[in-house]
């Protein structure tokens, strides 16, 4: 029997919720495969934080390095710096690890209309670089307090950063509908962004069957609402990655229901496997969040592991009880947290429960 050891960081907020629900859909989805999880939890967060003065050990990244996966609810509390919390466990996590591919589909849910009008089932994947660009730790604050005072920060594009993002998302591209989409800004970012689009043309200039559009983010974020059906691949660079998912996962529906995988595709490192969204402190605690985007990223998780019959049916019975009209309140339902994953353990072990 294979058995898969994988490091479990609940984290802050809602993630200490969502991540034990999608916990025992894993569970029960393993037990009728003939596989089964070591899960290995680790309780690092902003309550860590507290106590030590860390987000997580000082050798916590060393303690994750032999897992198969690393599974992430959320991270983040009003109390302390989103960039001690962030940095202190997400981005070292990413990087330490190479996932410098974040794969974040959004897709139309049977009975979840899509919040614009616009026509047509949305079906796309964004591929978003991981490790470098916007988010860099290149610059600093001069003159703090004073009316001088400045704050320069630097952003990284790599030749190699960024074209093993356009090749991942090219092979992706060629492997669905072959339209690509690159966001840019290229008008308004005059380094970088000129950059970036002369390599991805480069990189998917070897893949003659991938339609490649460039498109100015602004329009980007523009044509994401008014015809999302349109977009089959995106690449983008790591801040307008995260953006355009947020607005993908809200378009479909609701971000609660995103889910990511931030990828060393070489495996050379384990993958973490999260939702899009954050710790959600307004909600938190109350049993209400939506665990759509942690158990959608668990299927990613098994897919990743090699157990992709096991992926497919935890996909199809959380899809078949949201069209069955079992959401949380965000998708327009009144189930709960548990109410949720109770209906989709019924699906998997089929009439009989
Ligand atoms: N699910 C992990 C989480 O809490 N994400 C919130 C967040 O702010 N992420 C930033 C990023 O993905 O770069």
């Amino acid at each position: 029997m294979n058995m898969y050891r994988v490091a479990c960081i609940p984290g802050d907020g809602i993630g200490l919720e969502v991540l034990p629900a999608a916990v025992t859909c894993l569970d029960l989805v393993a037990g009728q495969h003939s596989f089964r999880f070591d899960w290995h939890d680790l309780p690092w967060g902003s309550e860590h934080y507290h106590e030590h003065g860390r987000m997580m050990p000082v050798d916590g990244l060393d303690q994750l390095a032999p897992h198969d996966a690393i599974f992430l609810g959320a991270v983040g509390v009003p109390e302390i710096p989103d960039t001690e919390t962030l940095w202190g466990l997400l981005i070292p996590i990413r990087r330490t690890f190479d996932q410098y591919i974040n794969l974040r589909p959004a897709k139309t849910l049977p009975g979840v209309p899509n919040r614009v009008t616009a026509e047509g089932d949305i079906d796309l994947v964004i591929v978003r670089e991981n490790v470098e660009g916007e988010y860099s730790e290149i610059g600093g604050r001069l003159y703090r307090g004073q009316p001088e005072e400045a704050a320069v920060q630097e952003a990284i594009f790599t030749r190699r950063g960024t074209a093993r993002a356009a090749a991942f998302a090219a092979r992706l591209a060629q492997a669905r509908r072959g339209k690509l989409t690159s966001a840019t800004k290229s008008n308004g970012i005059v380094h970088t962004m000129p950059f970036w689009d002369e390599v991805v043309r480069e990189v998917v200039a070897e893949h003659p069957d991938v339609r490649l559009d460039s498109l100015l983010i602004d329009a980007f974020a523009a044509k994401l609402v008014l015809d999302p059906a349109s977009f089959d691949v995106i690449v983008a660079s790591n801040l307008f990655g995260d953006i355009l998912s947020d607005l993908a996962g809200a378009v479909t529906g609701s971000i609660g229901a995103s889910p990511s995988a931030n990828l060393n595709p070489e495996r050379r490192y384990p993958s973490m496997f999260e939702p899009v969204h954050g710790s959600a402190p307004d909600i938190a605690g109350q049993g209400v969040a939506n665990p759509v985007g942690q158990i959608w990223a668990g299927a990613m998780m098994l897919e990743h592991l090699g157990e992709t019959t096991a992926a497919g049916r935890l996909q199809a019975a959380m899809e078949t009880v949201i069209a069955r009209g079992v959401k949380t309140r965000d998708l327009g339902g009144t189930a709960d947290t548990a109410g949720f994953v109770d209906a989709v353990c019924a699906e998997l072990k089929g009439p009989s429960v």
